[in-house]
């Protein structure tokens, strides 16, 4: 113990002992939760200005995201869905805010304790953003050595403020005593010092605030949008054609069906599920995709080179392996690109090659049997979806998207690189935390209209329809039943080709009471998709959807 500590640990005992006014624990916790915001500010400022980076509040709620046990993940099956991105943001921010408490009472043993905490979390905000895979060890030193000074600075101003004339008076009255003198206390009030100690809290709390929005605001203008908009996409005959095609199906009565999901979702209206917390903003400029592994020759290309190629354009429908019987993370979209298959055979596969991995900006990675993509499949290297760059929540600038396959085997988003090698060598995101290694979509089929619990009218006719799909195989059948009747073929809308969903529809009149409706699908290869029910994991829902209406 220094002689230091030693009179500041009798400062303290005097005071609890004889006037009970050293620093309360409520202000001693206030000030370290303003230390705490102070340190976060101005670590997300900064790393604002090194955008794309993450800050440490993000960066600590992706490696949560990332390693959370199995039973959480589970739990959280759509753990990738908006609301729990936010539940997760705020989480992570409530626990820090109750650690920087405890600092702030530990503070008043000593500041060095405090001060210690802090730099403790300093450390975890640094090994966060260091394995990030849209940070570097450099940036993230930087980044939580800001953060930490600035929080020991806003620790240390608010105790001087709190204890400013008070404890100072403790500590010279400690000194006297142990001196063996008389200490004549100055004259102050407790007033002046829970006002000086407020005024400092509370403009540092506002600085903090205000570091915040900035770096929220600063951020924004790193975003991917005007690259985005600058974006001119390759003409394609095929582009008409699948137009006319699309707008010739928009035309067929079961497509006009209302309450029906139309054939081609708009992008606004798209699924969107993945583990980004920050949606990834790419520059089109600076980016590359990077094709390695088990090649002959790897290969590197720009957004410019794929833009210029990418004429292939195919209706392909996207499920998510999470997407419960009669779920909504499924949709059928235009997407427009260049196929995988060309570009690999560029790179030259070799034979022991058994699996196509594939890594994101934001190091999400998947990867599915290299078969797949050579046996005729739809397998596209995507720019562009329904006729626009890929909107920067779908992947933008470039994604995959591998008919027939679950998305979270496939379809990465912000892709940055895809490496050949072995299906025992790699195993994508997902696999270690339980879903299957292989991702067929099961064929599925969804009722639309009339909704679950709904009320329908007695002896008016009643259209039942929706959608079905079954990516790569296509649907040929698509039947209905009512109660114990018979089973009903549903009359089919347009096709738009073997990897599109297909909506469906009967016209039913109720007669009075409950109704049980249930939907079956056949694809392609004359299977009927089973009545077998299955959870989504570990390799995807299954089961006829089943509803119940009033009359
Ligand atoms: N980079 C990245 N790509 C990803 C994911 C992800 O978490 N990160 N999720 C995958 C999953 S699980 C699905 S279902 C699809 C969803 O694509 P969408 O959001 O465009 O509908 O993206 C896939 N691509
Ligand atoms: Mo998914």
């Amino acid at each position: 113990m220094t002689t230091t500590d030693a009179r500041n640990a009798m400062a303290g005992r005097q005071a609890h002992e004889s006037t009970g006014r050293e620093m309360s624990a409520l202000k001693a916790a206030t000030a370290g939760i303003v230390a705490g915001a102070g340190a976060l500010a101005a670590g997300e400022l900064i790393a604002a200005f090194a955008a794309p980076r993450p800050g440490p509040v993000t960066a600590v709620a992706n490696r949560v995201v990332d390693n959370a046990p199995t039973f959480v993940v589970d739990f959280g099956k759509d753990l990738f869905g908006l609301g729990d991105k936010v539940a997760l943001i705020i989480g992570t921010l409530i626990l820090s805010a109750v650690a920087a408490a405890l600092f702030g009472l530990a503070s008043r043993r000593s500041l060095k304790i405090g001060a210690a905490g802090i730099g403790a979390f300093g450390l975890i905000g640094f090994w966060a953003m260091a394995v990030d895979a849209q940070s570097s060890a450099g940036a993230a030193f930087f980044i939580a050595l800001v953060a930490v000074l600035a929080g020991i600075g806003v620790l240390a101003i608010t105790f001087r403020a709190a204890d400013g004339p008070v404890t100072k008076g403790l500590v010279a009255r400690a000194e006297a005593e142990a001196n063996g003198k008389t200490y004549v206390a100055p004259v102050v009030t407790p007033a002046v010092s829970r006002r000086t100690f407020l005024g400092w809290t509370g403009g540092l709390a506002a600085l903090a605030g205000f570091g915040a929005l900035a770096a929220q605001n600063l951020r924004n203008r790193f975003s991917a949008t005007e690259a985005r908009a600058s974006v001119q996409l390759a003409e394609s005959q095929t582009a008409e054609e699948v137009a006319s095609l699309v707008a010739e199906a928009n035309m067929n009565p079961v497509a006009q069906v209302s309450g029906i999901t139309p054939i081609v979702v708009p992008n606004e209206d798209f699924y969107r599920i993945d583990t980004a917390l920050l949606v990834p903003q790419v520059d089109p400029a600076s980016w590359t995709l990077t094709i390695d592994g088990l090649v002959d020759e790897p290969k590197t290309y720009t957004y410019d080179d794929l833009l210029a190629r990418a004429t292939t354009i195919a209706p392909v429908t996207l499920s998510c392996v999470s997407n419960e019987v009669g779920g909504d993370l499924v949709g059928n979209a235009v997407w427009q690109g260049v196929p995988l298959i060309e570009l690999l055979d560029e790179a030259g596969v070799r034979p022991e090659a058994s699996q196509i991995s594939s890594r994101s900006v934001d190091g999400w990675t998947c990867g599915f049997p290299t078969d797949l993509a050579y046996d005729g499949r739809t397998a596209l290297v995507a720019v562009a979806m329904n006729g626009e760059p890929l909107p920067i929540e779908h992947g933008f600038p470039v994604r995959l998207v591998i008919s027939g396959l679950y998305g979270y085997v496939s379809a990465t988003k912000w892709l940055s690189s895809i490496t050949m090698t072995t299906l025992e060598d790699f195993n994508g995101y997902w696999i270690p935390r339980g879903w299957s290694k292989s991702g067929p979509i099961k064929t599925e089929s969804r009722i639309d209209t009339p909704r679950i619990g709904s009320t329908v009218a007695v002896n008016e006719p009643t259209p039942i329809a929706g959608v079905a799909w079954a990516p790569n195989k296509g649907i040929d059948r698509v039947e209905v039943q009512v109660d114990d009747g018979p089973w009903l073929d549903a009359e089919l809308g347009d096709s738009l080709g073997i990897n599109s969903w297909r909506q469906w529809h009967i016209s039913w009149e109720p007669t009075p009471g409950d109704h049980q409706i249930r939907v079956r699908a056949t694809d392609g290869s004359g299977e009927t998709q089973t009545e077998v029910r299955a959870n989504p994991a570990p390799n995807g829902a299954s089961g006829w959807h089943t509803i119940v209406v009033r009359t």
